[in-house]
């Protein structure tokens, strides 16, 4: 049956999953085709392969936060001794803008050059479905072409979502333009709460502009809930302006080209407007199902993403979904590449190995991070009682905050654990410097069934903050006050 079809694999959407899952399935023998195509934001911005977190999320996200933390360096640097001799420092907007393409430019080019290499066929188009094993799309000259597949992977991730009020798409713009943005952003409204939306709050406030996020409801919904109101205290602290349960009604562009906008406050329910120079939704993400004509494959799908089983195959048992598309899963470029790679192991390598989505750590970008593995507290809670769980807990000062005098106010950590027996760690939680370095070899033992025992029992590197998790030894339950005596 080997050449009853075109090719053995045919892959949709060359992100994160969707490339991971091709290399690898090249790697075993098979015969790959690999589509992805962006369609431009309402503003005109586009990109080329990789996907979301190479285009327009974790990488350049990661870049404009490092430029951010720099700014604070400088300053901390003073304190530390150095002549920084122009008072007055300041971020050159395009030149950071023109950096960050530049290194996406090279990783595009890095990532087609790989697929060459692989043998990975490309196509820059996007495929909609035909049938259960045929996918149609338009060549460079705009005829209409088919191919098929003898297994056929959907990994189109998502895209921003717009709010439906005046003047949302026409004057707003998303995460997938601000990265790209020629203009400085200027005073900026973030509406969302998300991580998304307190990450590109705090790279613009960290880079000099002044941003404003409205809250619908509750900040980080899905994390822990102390641990987002101490990161949303922290960037309070830091000058970032919090609208809280407020939503936007509409946006109209002035003369001199600013917006304002108008908003209603859902608890007092008084309307007020502000003018701003940008305004960037952050309401979460949608998946992209539209175009894929689905039905003429039969695939089911809930709300906007699809329904997978614990092998990632849809209804249709040879086509799959990986990444952001599939329905209740963490959408995290990690997550899409692993299950991605494991499956085209199944396909192709006659491995059964599935992924497992369970403990994934993550973080948030803010400046001081906050990262977790596990369990939340609630969530812990929850599935095993308040009498079951015990929390051990501390704020920390980090040695490198004192010579600039930097707030340790919301330097904060804690274990949620089992409260018998050795105590099996449940859920790790830190804001602090580099949380992510801090929670990620901390994930991989929680994954081999740590317990406060073992981590108490861990001699520390000092002086790090990554050692005081092997110094936790305050319970809530004891009551004792969590803060460091020096
Ligand atoms: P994508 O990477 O979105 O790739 C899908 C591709 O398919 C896209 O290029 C799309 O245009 C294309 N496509 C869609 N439909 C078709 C079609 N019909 N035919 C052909 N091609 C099609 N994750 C982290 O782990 N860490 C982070 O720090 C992080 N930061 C983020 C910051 C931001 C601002 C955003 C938005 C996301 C961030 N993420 C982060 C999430 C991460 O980017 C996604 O989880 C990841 O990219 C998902 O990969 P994917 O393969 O599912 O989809
Ligand atoms: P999230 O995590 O889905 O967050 C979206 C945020 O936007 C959240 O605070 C929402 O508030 C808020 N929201 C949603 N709709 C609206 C409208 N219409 N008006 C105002 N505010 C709104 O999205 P992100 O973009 O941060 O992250 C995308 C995904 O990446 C996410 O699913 C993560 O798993 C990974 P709410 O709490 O619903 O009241």
């Amino acid at each position: 049956t080997k050449n009853k079809y075109d090719y053995d694999l045919l892959v949709l959407g060359g992100g994160s999953g969707g490339l991971a899952c091709a290399k690898e399935a090249v790697e075993h023998g098979a015969r790959v085709i690999c589509f992805d195509f962006v369609k431009p934001t309402p503003v005109g911005t586009k990109w080329g392969v990789g996907g979301t977190c190479v285009n327009v999320g974790c990488i350049p996200k990661k870049l404009m936060h490092q430029a951010s933390l720099l700014g604070e360096a400088v300053h901390e640097a003073v304190a530390y001794g150095w002549n920084v001799n122009d008072q007055n420092i300041k971020p050159d907007w395009k030149k950071l803008v023109k950096s960050v393409q530049g290194h996406i430019k090279s990783v595009n080019w890095v990532t087609r050059v790989d697929l060459r290499d692989k043998k990975v066929e490309y196509v820059n188009s996007m495929g909609v479905f035909v049938n259960d094993h045929t996918i149609e799309y338009k060549t460079k000259e705009n005829e209409t072409k088919k191919v098929t597949a003898e297994y056929i992977v959907v990994a189109v991730g998502g895209r921003p979502r717009y709010p439906d009020i005046p003047g949302a798409t026409e004057f707003g713009i998303t995460s997938d333009d601000i990265f790209s943005l020629e203009r400085e952003p200027g005073r900026t409204l973030v509406v969302g709460a998300g991580y998304v939306g307190l990450e590109c709050a705090c790279f613009l406030k960290g880079l000099g502009y002044d941003p404003t996020v409205m809250v619908r409801s509750i900040v980080l919904r899905g994390f822990d809930r102390q641990m987002s109101e101490l990161l949303a205290a922290m960037m309070v602290d830091r000058g970032v302006t919090f609208l809280h349960t407020t939503i936007p009604t509409a946006v109209v562009k002035q003369p001199d080209g600013r917006l304002l906008v108008k908003y209603l406050n859902t608890s007092t329910l008084a309307q007020n407007s502000e003018i701003f120079d940008t305004v960037l939704w952050a309401i979460g993400r949608k998946g992209l199902i539209d175009d894929l004509k689905l039905d003429a494959a039969g695939i089911k799908t809930k709300n906007d993403k699809i329904v997978v089983d614990g092998s990632e195959a849809t209804n249709v048992p040879h086509i799959f979904a990986v990444g952001d598309i599939i329905y209740g899963r963490p959408e995290l470029t990690p997550v899409a590449i692993l299950s991605g790679r494991l499956l085209a192991r199944r396909l192709f390598a006659a491995s059964n190995q599935l992924m497992d989505y369970a403990d994934v750590a993550t973080t948030v970008f803010t400046p001081l991070e906050y990262s977790c593995v596990g369990m939340s507290e609630e969530t812990a809670i929850q599935k095993h009682g308040s009498e079951n769980i015990e929390v051990f807990h501390g704020y920390y000062k980090p040695t490198e905050f004192f010579i600039p005098q930097k707030s340790v106010r919301h330097c904060y950590l804690k274990a949620v654990a089992e409260i018998t027996g050795d105590q099996k760690v449940l859920g790790l939680h830190y804001i602090g410097p580099v949380a992510g370095e801090v929670i990620q070899g901390f994930a991989a033992a929680l994954k081999s069934g740590l317990t406060i025992k073992t981590l108490l029992n861990t001699v520390g590197i000092h002086p790090t903050t990554a050692e005081e998790f092997t110094r936790l030894s305050i319970t809530k339950r004891s009551g004792r006050d969590p803060t460091p005596a020096s």
